[in-house]
């Protein structure tokens, strides 16, 4: 009897065991990535949330993102006009944007605006308030020169001297040091606002000073480490993802050129833009996006399309002929369209445009979510 019920007591334990087994590995199986392979390890559990919203809106079509969403659109401004948060977005199609790009560029040389004369106060209170009605957050940032004291577009070579060893180095580790303080600085009652971070984009064109022709590949990707390490390592920021963005391909372009490593970069993306010429465009997002796919997929990491757009819109019916069909089964996470700045440079439409109607079209087809559709 005795060992009879020493018996069951093993069988008894021995499914418990194979259960439990076999819970692990479900769980494992629906975590499919797991965290140790972001390039932080000690990242906050808002970015790992962040991680797994990604990959589940990338099985459900894409997220809807725009550049400066909230900050201004074409006849109104945030700093003076607060309450309600607006959106051009908001005004057409009735809902916000699911993703919020922002750009901190001029934060490095410690001014209150950005290049385009955000104020970084309130973009700090338009991240918090976007986070916390359950969107998602994108940085750039066009730099200056710190060599030559020009813009980003300001060619004079630059990398070399603030990499370690560098003669500005000095000047870019302030730089850093005041990068780190602002995305510390995104933070709810509650927790830190996780940050999809896209430093040093468009690098395989040459226009930037961190580009193409003007630093060599072995230089940026040092570049791009090092800065991770000053933000990760030596500053503690633990609220990034950080996301390698280069423009389109050219033929012989190879996507990985200034690839700084799987250990490096959290998210792949690219940039492609439609200069008025929709057939090349279509060709070239869907051809790009199939190779930032193919890597995507080898090396299990997320991807988007982080900057698109045809300037004023001027493509009959461009977001649902042209742009949807071209992305519809590409599986990116999200598309990020450029800002509405003026009326002669404006990627979104804004009440009275004519592409409004194309808009909301787009809005209602199936792989296009808004700030409603991501919410939970
Ligand atoms: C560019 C243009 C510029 C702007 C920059 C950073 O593409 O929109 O006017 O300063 O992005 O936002």
């Amino acid at each position: 009897m005795q060992i009879i019920i020493n018996k069951n007591a093993f069988i008894e334990k021995f499914a418990i065991l194979f259960l439990a087994l076999n819970f692990a590995c479900a769980q494992a199986q629906h975590n499919e990535v797991p965290e140790l392979q972001l390039s932080d390890k000690k990242v906050s559990n808002s970015v790992k949330n962040l991680y797994y919203k990604l990959k589940t809106i990338s099985k459900n079509g894409f997220a809807i993102g725009h550049q400066d969403a909230t900050s201004y659109g074409i006849g109104w401004n945030y700093e003076h006009n607060t309450a309600p948060v607006k959106s051009d977005v908001y005004e057409v199609c009735g809902d916000y944007p699911a993703v919020y790009g922002f750009d901190i560029g001029h934060l490095e040389l410690g001014n209150d605006r950005n290049l385009d004369a955000v104020p970084f106060q309130s973009m700090r209170d338009l991240i918090i308030d976007a986070y916390k009605k359950g969107g998602i957050i994108t940085i750039s940032w066009h730099l200056d020169n710190p060599t030559s004291g020009g813009n980003s577009w300001d060619k004079t070579p630059a990398v070399k001297d603030i990499i370690k060893g560098g003669k500005h180095r000095d000047t870019y580790e302030l730089w850093v040091s005041r990068v780190a303080d602002f995305m510390k600085s995104l933070k709810t009652e509650t927790e830190i606002v996780p940050i999809i971070f896209r430093p040093f984009h468009e690098m395989n064109g040459s226009w930037f000073w961190w580009g193409e022709g003007n630093c060599s590949p072995e230089d940026y990707k040092t570049l791009w480490i090092e800065t991770l390490e000053l933000l990760r390592d030596k500053h503690e920021v633990h609220n990034l993802l950080y996301a390698y963005s280069p423009n389109k391909l050219n033929p012989t372009d190879d996507y990985l050129k200034y690839y700084p490593g799987d250990d490096y970069v959290d998210i792949l993306g690219i940039d492609i833009y439609d200069f008025k010429n929709s057939e090349d465009y279509i060709k070239s997002v869907v051809n790009d996006l199939k190779i930032v796919k193919d890597i995507a997929s080898q090396k299990r990491k997320i991807y988007a399309f982080t900057e698109t757009g045809l300037e004023t819109l001027s493509t009959p019916n461009w977001f649902t002929e042209v742009l949807y069909p071209a992305i519809e089964n590409s599986g990116i996470a999200w598309v990020l369209f450029w800002r509405n700045a003026r009326t002669d440079h404006h990627y979104m439409p804004y009440k009275g445009h004519p592409s409004e109607n194309d808009f909301k079209t787009f809005k209602a087809l199936p792989k296009t979510l808004f700030l409603q559709d991501i919410k939970n």
